[in-house]
């Protein structure tokens, strides 16, 4: 099939016909890629690139599955399209399984909205936190990212992730989209390795053992007052910001919620359906949210689908009441096909247990190259999502002192995750991150012992070429 395509017309099209992202036209290098397979990608030239970006974290089964292929094909010889008003077993099917085949041993889940994308489903779980308590402000976290619509962007503070635009000089200031509805107040990340608050974990908690970031943020709160704030929304593992918090920092967020009387909306687009080892990262916790939102995993990207899986109460309010909201693709038929399959194929594959168990494996390769390298100043995660910042020496000095306040620079030969990236590309592996000074690893849920020895050995090859440099 690629000997057909003409791919020098292919990439002439792409730069004369597409807005890109990220790179000014000037700076655009596109990358062909001719198909996918289970965690690889195939260039024109055959060439094979083991994806331990799984794309953006979103193919959790695995590229081109053949049972999910299948089950989207079946559903094509049925449907073209169907608007939400209109009801399919496909649709219903796919919230039948997530609220009782995969939440029915907790109490919390209620109901489920699907959508097309992440970000339209944080656009809806504002929506309806704000409506459900009457209050305006949303409280977020530094670094957070929750999406690029206008209001989840509003909640997204990763400074290069704002949707702003920036000269290709690396000294200029971002613009970014005036007039926001920044409704939110802005609360400390749980980062340790470079606390905002200027603390050191370990001596940071009060004499109640509350986390200098939680007593912040409940201050924060009392601060503007619990009765004007509808929600907090938090990622666990933050995923673009790239934060790994302590373990007792869920659990001291979700008491403070309870306490001040404030919605929780865990937002596990990148980390739910089995990426953190579990079907969601809260339940590494022994909580239960208020709101969760997903997409990605949800239905491995064979077709984009989102979701928003709100509480029993929260369901029950909104079932009095005509809500008078529409999303012309909210639970397409043949997205939801693919979600059927995509949830059915997870739960008889058992792919949150093989994500666990790769963990514990990748975990092991960690702590090997952490022993031979300087350079891995920590790292935190579970299952297939893994978070390792880079550092200089032994004194936990950052190569680029901005952080996770940098400004995007497309060829930024200096940032530690760029220069291992290059490296790691050499022996056939995409690996790095969004931020300058830590990585971000991924993979698929089943990915192999021997795809994970490849993906370390590029990385401890990165690792060993950045610390010749010094
Ligand atoms: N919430 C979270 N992640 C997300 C995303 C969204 C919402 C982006 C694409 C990402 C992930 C890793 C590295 C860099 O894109 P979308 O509208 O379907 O979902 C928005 C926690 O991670 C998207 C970027």
């Amino acid at each position: 099939m690629s000997e057909e395509i003409n791919w020098e017309q292919v990439l002439e099209w792409d730069k004369k016909y597409i807005v890109r992202t990220w790179n000014s036209l000037r700076e655009y290098k596109p990358v062909p890629i001719a198909s996918t397979d289970g965690d690889y990608l195939i260039m024109p030239n055959g060439t094979r690139l083991l994806d331990f970006f799984n794309q953006l974290y979103c193919v959790n089964a695995g590229q081109k599955v053949e049972f999910i292929n299948n089950k989207i094909k079946e559903a094509l010889d049925r449907y073209g399209f169907l608007q939400d008003a209109y009801t399919t077993d496909y649709k219903a099917r796919a919230a039948k399984l997530i609220i009782e085949d995969i939440l029915g041993n907790e109490s919390w889940a209620g109901k489920v909205r699907f959508t097309s994308t992440g970000s339209e489903a944080v656009e809806t779980a504002l929506n309806i936190a704000k409506t459900f308590t009457n209050r305006p402000l949303v409280i977020t976290r530094e670094h957070a990212y929750h999406g690029f619509t206008h209001g989840a962007s509003s909640v997204t503070r990763l400074k290069g992730s704002r949707n702003g635009i920036v000269e290709t000089d690396p000294k200029s200031i971002p613009r970014h989209v005036p007039g926001r509805a920044d409704m939110i107040a802005i609360a400390p990340a749980p980062n340790c390795m470079r606390c905002s608050l200027g603390h050191k974990y370990g001596s940071c908690h009060d004499e109640n053992g509350e986390l200098a970031c939680v007593k912040y943020t409940r201050r924060l709160i009392q601060n503007h007052g619990p009765e004007q704030v509808a929600a907090i929304i938090t990622e666990i593992t933050q995923g673009a910001g790239s934060i790994h918090p302590p373990d007792e920092y869920v659990p001291q967020i979700r008491k403070m919620t309870k306490e001040l009387g404030i919605l929780w909306i865990v937002d596990e687009i990148l980390t739910g359906f089995g990426r953190t080892g579990k079907w969601f990262e809260y339940q590494h916790y022994g909580v239960e949210p208020d709101i969760i939102t997903c997409a990605k995993g949800i239905s491995s990207s064979a077709i984009p689908a989102g979701a928003v899986i709100v509480s029993k109460e929260i369901a029950a309010f909104m079932d009095q009441y005509r809500w008078e909201t529409v999303s012309t693709f909210s639970g397409h038929p043949i997205a939801m096909a693919a979600v059927c399959a995509n949830l059915e194929y997870m739960i008889n594959e058992n792919l949150v247990e093989k994500a666990r168990q790769a963990g514990e494996y990748i975990k092991v390769k960690l702590e090997e190259l952490k022993a031979k390298h300087v350079s891995i100043g920590s790292f935190g995660g579970h299952g297939v999502l893994w978070i390792v910042e880079i550092v200089k020496d032994d004194k936990m000095t950052p190569y680029i002192e901005e952080d996770r306040n940098f400004t995007h620079e497309a060829d930024a030969l200096t940032f530690p995750t760029k220069i291992i990236f290059n490296k790691a590309l050499e022996k056939g592996v995409l690996l790095g991150g969004a931020v300058p000074n830590t990585l971000r690893i991924g993979a698929s849920l089943n990915v192999s012992k021997e795809d994970i020895d490849k993906a370390m050995d590029a990385f401890d090859y990165g690792l060993s070429y950045l610390e010749s440099l010094k």
